[in-house]
C-alpha cells in the first residue's frame, strides 16, 4: 500500500486529493496546523481514514517529524496562504508560508530520503498566478513568469526551488501549474463561491445583492475534482516535471454571473450586483487561459467538467446548503 503525506489537508484540494488517494488504496496522512484547527472536524467527517500530524510549513522541525512518522512514498505540498487579495495585506507572512514553506518541505524531504534521492516523490502546488501580466497567450510551461501579487511572487519562488531540487539533488519533484479550479468546497472568499452562495441566498429571498470588484477579469476555471487527478498522475511518471493544468477556455466574472443567476431563473442580474473598489486589487491579473497540451500528451489528462456544469454544480450545492441551514 503506497503512503502519501498531504499538506493543506483541510483545504479544497487536500480533501479531494485525500478522497482520490484513499479510493486508490493509499495510506493517507495529512499535516494540520494550529491549536484546535476548526476544520479538523471537516477532515474527520469527509475523510475519516486520513491520519493527521500536527505541523506548520514555517516550522521545519514539525515537517521533519511528520515525515518521520508517516514515512511517505509521495508528498503533496498543497498548504499555502492561497487568497491573492489577502497576500498584499500580509506579504511577509505569505512569503514565509507560500514561498519559504516550500523550501522547508523540500529540504525536509531531501534529508528524510538522503539514502536514496527520488525515493520520496514531491508535488508542488504552483499556480497560474505566476503568469500574472501575461507575456504569451495561452500560457504554457515555458511562458515567462511575471507575477503581480505577493502570492504570485511566493509561488514563483516555490516553483523554481522545486525545479532546483530536482536538478541539484535528483529528486522526483514536480510542479503543477494549475489554473483556477473550483467546487462546492471552495472557500467563500473566492469569486466563484462568493457568487454561487449569494445567488442561492438571493433566490431564496434571504439577500438581495452581492458586492464584487472587477467584473471584467477573465479566468480559466475548471473543477477541483478533475485537477487533483492531474497531481496524482504527475507523481506516477518515471521522472518529475512541470505541467500546466487548465481547460483552455477563459470566461469573465460577468459570464460567471450570467450562468449562476441564469440557473435560478434570473436573466438580468444587474439589480443584484453592486461594485465596490474595496474588492479591486492593487495590481490585477486581467486574463488567464492555459495550454494543457503537455498534460494531455504525457499524463493522458483532460478535464471532464465544463464551466457551465461547474457553475450549476456549485449553485445547486449552495441552494441545498442554504435550505438546510448548513451555511
Ligand atoms: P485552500 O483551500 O486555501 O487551502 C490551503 C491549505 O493550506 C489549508 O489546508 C490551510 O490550512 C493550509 N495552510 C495555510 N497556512 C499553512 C501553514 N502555515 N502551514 C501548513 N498549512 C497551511 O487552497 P486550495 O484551493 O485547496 O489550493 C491548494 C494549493 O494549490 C494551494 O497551495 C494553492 O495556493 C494552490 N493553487 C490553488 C489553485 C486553485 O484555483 N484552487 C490554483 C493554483 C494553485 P488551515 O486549515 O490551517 O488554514
Ligand atoms: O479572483 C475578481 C478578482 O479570488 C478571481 C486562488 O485559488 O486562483 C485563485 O486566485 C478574479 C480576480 O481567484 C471579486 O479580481 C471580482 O480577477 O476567485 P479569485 P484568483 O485571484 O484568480 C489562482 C490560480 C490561485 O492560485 C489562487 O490561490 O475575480 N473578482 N470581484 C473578485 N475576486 C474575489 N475574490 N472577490 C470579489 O468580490
Amino acid at each position: 500500500m503506497p503512503t502519501a503525506l498531504i499538506t493543506g489537508i483541510t483545504g479544497q484540494d487536500g480533501l479531494y486529493l485525500a478522497e482520490l488517494l484513499l479510493a486508490k488504496g493509499y495510506d493517507v496522512h495529512g499535516l494540520i496546523r494550529g491549536q484546535n484547527n476548526p476544520r479538523r472536524d471537516l477532515v474527520a467527517d469527509l475523510v475519516p481514514d486520513v491520519r493527521l500530524h500536527n505541523g506548520d510549513l514555517t516550522d521545519m522541525s514539525s515537517l521533519i517529524r511528520a515525515l518521520r512518522d508517516s514515512d511517505p512514498d509521495e508528498v503533496y505540498n498543497l498548504g499555502a496562504i492561497s487568497y491573492v487579495a489577502y497576500s498584499w495585506e500580509n506579504a511577509a507572512l505569505t512569503t514565509d508560508v507560500t514561498g519559504k514553506g516550500v523550501l522547508n518541505l523540500l529540504e525536509a524531504v531531501r534529508l528524510h530520503a538522503a539514502d536514496e534521492p527520488g525515493r520520496v516523490r514531491f508535488y508542488q502546488a504552483s499556480s497560474s498566478e505566476m503568469f500574472g501580466k501575461v507575456q504569451e497567450t495561452p500560457q504554457r510551461e515555458t511562458t515567462l513568469l511575471w507575477p503581480r501579487s505577493p502570492y504570485g511572487v511566493s509561488k514563483v519562488f516555490g516553483h523554481h526551488m522545486t525545479i532546483n531540487y530536482r536538478e541539484s539533488y535528483g529528486m522526483h519533484a514536480s510542479s503543477g501549474i494549475l489554473f483556477n479550479h473550483e467546487s462546492p468546497r471552495r472557500g467563500h472568499e473566492f469569486v466563484t463561491r462568493k457568487v454561487t452562495r449569494a445567488v442561492a441566498r438571493i433566490s431564496l429571498g434571504l439577500a438581495d445583492h452581492v458586492t464584487l470588484g472587477n467584473l471584467d477579469a477573465r479566468r480559466d476555471w475548471g473543477f477541483a475534482g478533475d485537477y487533483v487527478e492531474a497531481m496524482w498522475l504527475m507523481l506516477q511518471q518515471p521522472e518529475g516535471g512541470d505541467f500546466v493544468v487548465a481547460t483552455g477556455e477563459t470566461h469573465s466574472v460577468r459570464d460567471l454571473l450570467d450562468l449562476a443567476f441564469g440557473h435560478v431563473g434570473i436573466d438580468d442580474w444587474t439589480p443584484h450586483v453592486r461594485q465596490d473598489p474595496r474588492y479591486r486589487r492593487p495590481a490585477e491579473v486581467d486574463e488567464l487561459v492555459g495550454d494543457a497540451s503537455k498534460a494531455r500528451e504525457v499524463l493522458g489528462w483532460k478535464p471532464k467538467v465544463t464551466f457551465p456544469e461547474l457553475v450549476t454544480m456549485m449553485v445547486d450545492a449552495d441552494l441545498e446548503a442554504t435550505r438546510q441551514g448548513w451555511t
